[in-house]
């Protein structure tokens, strides 16, 4: 492993272009819990038709409403972990880095990280039915129905939360910053997701199609392993910081000409 990580700050260090693409896993140390994982993941406990579907959400909008108040709550109790903290290290180490997440606790931003592509929005942002956007649970304050109502005048749309549920188009100008960047970047270095979801799990193949070095962190294989130049078996919170640290520390042989000296 310990080679593996070190080839891995190699590859990073000579990145002009990376884009980091995460998944829920990279928040699980956080304790916010996956979808897909067997006994933990949400889908074992929840049916997502339910409650990430506009038409789920249409046939109950109470349950689907309160279940991601549930879910704000944990996120709100939650914090960035050392993966959190090394992603957003490694943006001020290299030259361009774009951080693309299917996540929405915004915990990415919260670690600091500036440039953050939320391809499936964010629970910390509000819209209604009809699309009126940009609200927060501030502005929804004092309502006493559930789910609350547009507060645009003369609206009255239900509320939900401004992420993509299945069936929905991810916002358009976000897909194709998404797009662009995995289509120009010379590496991609992927963090805990299973690579089931699309239109994400496809933007590996942009960068696979251009030879660029594609690195994956992820205690299991997941559908983008065979991709990976470099797969690094392991958890965000403790294969990310070792990674950040050995980029700083400069190249390879520099340090072994140190340790010779
Ligand atoms: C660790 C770790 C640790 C554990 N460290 N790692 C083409 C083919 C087939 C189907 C489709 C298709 N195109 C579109 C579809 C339909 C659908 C889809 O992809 N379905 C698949 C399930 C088959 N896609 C859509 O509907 C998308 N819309 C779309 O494409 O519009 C156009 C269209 C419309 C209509 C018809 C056709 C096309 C929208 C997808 C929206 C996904 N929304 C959700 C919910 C968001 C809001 C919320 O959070 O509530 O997004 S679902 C859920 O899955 C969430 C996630 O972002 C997403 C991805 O999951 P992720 O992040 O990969 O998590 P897991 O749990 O799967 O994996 C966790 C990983 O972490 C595992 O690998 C672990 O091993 C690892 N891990 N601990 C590092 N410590």
């Amino acid at each position: 492993m310990d080679d593996l990580i070190a080839r891995a700050a190699d590859v990073l260090r000579q990145t002009k272009r990376l884009v980091v693409l995460t998944g829920a896993g990279m928040s699980k140390e956080s304790g916010i819990p996956t979808f897909r994982e067997a006994q933990e993941g949400l889908w074992a406990r929840y049916d997502p038709m339910k409650l990430a579907t506009r038409e789920g959400f249409l046939a109950d909008p109470k349950l689907v409403w309160e279940w991601y108040q549930y879910r704000f709550g944990l996120v709100a109790a939650c914090k960035p972990h050392a993966g959190h903290y090394a992603v957003a290290e490694l943006e001020r180490l290299l030259p361009h880095v774009v951080v693309v997440t299917q996540n929405i606790d915004g915990l990415h931003l919260a670690a600091g990280s500036r440039d953050v592509v939320e391809l499936h929005g964010s629970i910390h942002r509000y819209k209604c039915l009809y699309g009126h956007r940009g609200y927060t649970l501030a502005d929804l304050a004092g309502q006493t129905e559930v789910p609350p109502r547009c507060p645009r005048p003369g609206c009255h749309g239900l509320m939900r939360p401004d992420v993509v549920w299945f069936g929905e188009f991810l916002d358009q100008e976000v897909l194709g910053r998404a797009t662009a960047e995995s289509q120009a970047c010379d590496a991609m270095l992927i963090v805990g997701t299973s690579g089931v979801v699309q239109p994400a799990a496809g933007l590996p193949y942009y960068a696979w199609r251009r030879r660029a070095a594609i690195i994956e962190v992820n205690p299991v294989p997941s559908e983008l392993t065979d991709l990976a130049e470099i797969y690094l078996q392991g958890p965000a919170g403790e294969v990310l910081p070792r990674l950040a640290a050995l980029v700083a520390q400069g190249p390879t042989a520099g340090r072994e000409e140190k340790k010779g000296n």
